[in-house]
């Protein structure tokens, strides 16, 4: 062996040019899977767009999917590769060359790599402080607002184990019942009065914890009508997997229908509950569920109102 080896040996005479016979393969791939991604399976990816927090969820995750593609088709491109064309021949009981450092190669990937990581970084962190994280539920003093002086006001309260709502812009009546707007920016004010639940609207790309005297704030304007599943995402005790209900999203005037029949209707119960409030004290609650069944208010088995119907006010 010579004394002073060259960095980068001269590559063997009659070898092919391994990394275009890699790269083009790679690129028409990866062209091919974005264009794939980017137009056919971008609509279909969760949450959906039925909410404005939602579309930028799909959107963040489009993202994500249209660079990580490139990443792991280059790698099973180079195991194809490497499987097929540098495959022990048969007869051959040599030794494979010995590696040697290869400085353009190692600067690629450094470089290309941090570029990848540190893009994301930014992305990931300015979607979070934007309209794209509004959805996440950014605690009493949310970074991103909706902008509008006037949003909907909507109270989650999560309790052992449902959801109930309140809406304090029509009287502060609490019901089971989740009915918003359509094409209204939404301020959704939740809540707990026991342990600790996650108010999960998964079409409207909502999640955000119920945590007990904490009043934790999160925005989202609906673009479509339709059902939303609501999950509790935080286990919460024994009947933490049947915390669950469907709400509607309605056009405004339907809403505006449901909304002033329900204060109506529900203001026998709206006078014995607690006044509105940002956060509940769990032993006040708990006085005033006795007081509702002393008024029988309640069947006794705890918070029970009247289903509504908003498109049959
Ligand atoms: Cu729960």
């Amino acid at each position: 062996m010579a004394a002073e080896a060259p960095a980068q040996p001269p590559a063997a005479a009659g070898e092919p040019n391994h990394g275009l016979r890699i790269f083009i393969p790679w690129l028409v791939l990866s062209v091919a899977a974005d264009l794939i991604i980017w137009i056919a399976w971008r609509p279909h990816l969760p949450p959906g767009t039925m909410s404005s927090a939602g579309a930028n969820q799909q959107f963040d995750i489009a993202i994500m999917a249209v660079l990580a593609a490139p990443v792991m088709i280059l790698v099973l491109t180079y195991f194809a590769y490497a499987l097929i064309v540098w495959r022990q021949k048969p007869g051959d009981e040599e030794d494979g060359p010995p590696i040697h450092g290869n400085t353009r190669i190692q600067a690629t990937w450094i470089v290309v790599s941090s570029v990848i990581v540190l893009f994301l970084a930014v992305f990931g962190t300015v979607e979070l402080f934007t309209a794209q994280g509004s959805g996440g539920g950014e605690g009493a003093s949310a970074v991103f607002t909706s902008g509008v002086s006037k949003p909907l006001q909507v109270q989650v309260i999560g309790q052992q184990w449902k959801f109930t709502y309140r809406y304090p812009q029509y009287g502060g009546f609490e019901t089971t019942d989740l009915v918003l707007p359509t094409n209204t920016w939404v301020e959704f004010h939740v809540t707990s009065i026991d342990v600790i639940h996650s108010f999960w609207a998964y079409q409207l790309g909502v999640k955000a914890d119920a945590n007990p005297g904490v009043d934790n704030i999160a925005y989202t304007k609906i673009y479509q009508t339709g059902s939303i599943t609501v999950r509790c995402a935080e286990l919460c005790g024994l009947w933490h997997g049947a915390m669950f209900d469907y709400g509607k999203a309605v056009s405004p005037a339907a809403f505006q229908t449901w909304a002033k029949a329900t204060e109506v209707q529900l203001a026998s119960v709206t006078k014995v509950l607690p006044p509105y409030s940002l956060t509940y004290d769990p032993t006040e609650v708990a006085q005033m569920g006795k007081g509702m069944v002393a008024a029988g208010l309640t069947g006794g088995a705890g918070l029970y109102y009247p289903p509504t119907d908003p498109e049959q006010p």
